[in-house]
């Protein structure tokens, strides 16, 4: 795919991912105009060579593609739903929020004759303008594809499909993983240091651990597809055992069980329901009650 950098880009919110972005398509070439409601966080981007925008409405003039990344969906509507004229523009909204919250911005865009893909960055603003930094888009293909070359400046750019809600759907099933992993390793890393062992020590330990349970996965999600879960390994009744001891060793620490005992809950739950000789992922049952 070419890259034009010929391609003016509106960006409207300039906090710390605003600016990121901004100085993204900037340093990939692309004329870049910029609005915030503060209008000096414009200042080092302007110096840099961005076009300040006095209004939105000027901001949504300057070109056909706009980039929009404010605190959250209701600062997006506090901005665009304010009379300014959005026919034939492309919104890209990387603002964070809940899927149904994209899927109506959508419609009201749509309403307004802009085209609209929303999207989630899995990154943080220092990764901006790198592979590292995954962007996530949904909503029609051909507004996507029209600027996935553009979009790229940011990072990797992945298309997830035409419904615009599953950008935030992904986003926050992967923000699940995220604090529960981080989770984790804050209870192993609370349980060692009750014992004198500091975190540095834990570290490389726990990035073993969840390498390998990462590797788990494909096969496991095999199983869940499938719905089946025969213990090739272990049967989730061996690995409640193994539980009790876990919620005895952070009882006797003195430190907080909570996790350890939801986890062994959850097991118990699954167990009571007939699945004790079943492999782990049956917990999925458990996971999708309401
Ligand atoms: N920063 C990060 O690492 C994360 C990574 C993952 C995704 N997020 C999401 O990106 C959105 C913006 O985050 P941010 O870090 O840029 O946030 P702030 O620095 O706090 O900037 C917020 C901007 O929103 C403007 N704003 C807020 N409310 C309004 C409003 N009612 N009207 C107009 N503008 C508004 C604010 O303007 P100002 O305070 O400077 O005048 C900033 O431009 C967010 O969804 C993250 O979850 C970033």
């Amino acid at each position: 795919m070419t890259h034009n950098t010929d391609t003016p880009v509106t960006i409207l919110g300039l906090g710390l991912m605003g600016q990121a972005l901004a100085g993204a398509f900037l340093k990939a070439g692309h004329p870049v105009t910029v609005w915030n409601r503060t209008a000096s966080k414009a200042d080092r981007l302007v110096a840099e060579g961005a076009q300040p925008a006095p209004t939105v409405g000027d901001a949504l003039k300057a070109g056909a593609l706009t980039i929009v990344c404010l605190t959250d969906y209701q600062a997006v509507h506090d901005v665009l739903d304010t009379g300014v004229n959005l026919d034939g523009t492309t919104l890209v909204n990387l603002t964070s929020g809940d899927s149904a919250q994209a899927r109506d911005t959508a419609r009201w865009a749509w309403q307004r004759g802009a085209r609209y893909l929303d999207g989630a960055i899995m990154a943080i603003p220092s990764a901006i303008g790198t592979a590292e930094a995954v962007i996530l888009h949904s909503g029609p293909k051909p507004d996507f594809d029209a600027h996935a070359a553009t979009l790229g400046a940011l990072g990797t750019v992945t298309y997830l499909g035409e419904d615009p809600g599953l950008a935030s759907l992904y986003d926050v099933a992967g923000l699940t993983m995220m604090w529960s992993v981080l989770n984790a390793w804050l209870q192993g890393t609370a349980l060692l240091r009750a014992a004198g062992i500091d975190a540095a020590t834990f570290a490389p330990f726990a990035a073993q651990i969840a390498t390998g349970v990462a590797g788990w996965l494909p096969g496991y999600a095999e199983q869940i597809d499938n719905g089946s879960f025969p213990a090739e390994v272990s049967a989730l009744e061996t690995d409640v055992r193994a539980m009790k001891h876990m919620v005895q060793e952070n009882e006797t620490a003195g430190i907080n069980a909570e996790l350890p005992k939801l986890i062994k809950a959850m097991a118990d739950r699954a167990i009571a329901a007939g699945h004790g000789k079943e492999q782990y992922p049956v917990l999925i049952e458990e996971f999708t009650k309401p």
